[in-house]
């Protein structure tokens, strides 16, 4: 019965990863100040491992955000717990930005938050994305 609901809850997720999967590439911030784009699909990163994920920073006008701190955080909301490692971001060329020490401990939908702070500027990024979930497409 349980295996049943848990497929159940798959499948459901597996459906809604696809229509989520190309607004995890590119979101604006809660502010509508900043744009992040993703260098990869974020429903495609491993599971149990060190993983890292590259990503693009832009004002409104397309104009990269240099010299920002961005503050991860994240987790499983559905499981009520926070990554597992503390990820740290940095800037790898101008507006563009590594997340390091990124790590999945399991497979199921997952968030991450991204706090942006430059200059004057403050606005985050919430995406949500499922990893390890059977996506047919
Ligand atoms: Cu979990």
């Amino acid at each position: 019965m349980r295996l049943f609901f848990l497929v159940l809850i798959s499948l459901f997720f597996a459906g809604s990863v696809v229509a989520s999967t190309t607004q995890a590439q590119a979101k604006v911030g809660e502010n509508r100040l900043i744009r992040v784009d993703f260098a990869q699909s974020l429903d495609t990163l491993p599971v149990f491992e060190f993983t890292q994920i590259e990503f693009h920073l832009t004002d409104p006008d397309g104009a990269p955000i240099v010299g920002a701190a961005v503050n991860v955080s994240g987790g499983m909301r559905q499981h009520g717990h926070g990554l597992p490692t503390s990820p740290k971001v940095a800037e790898i060329a101008d507006g563009t930005y590594r997340i390091n020490g990124l790590k999945f401990s399991m497979t199921g939908l997952w968030e991450l938050s991204l706090d942006v702070q430059a200059q004057q500027l403050r606005d985050t990024v919430v995406v949500e994305f499922g990893i390890g979930l059977c996506v047919s497409q």
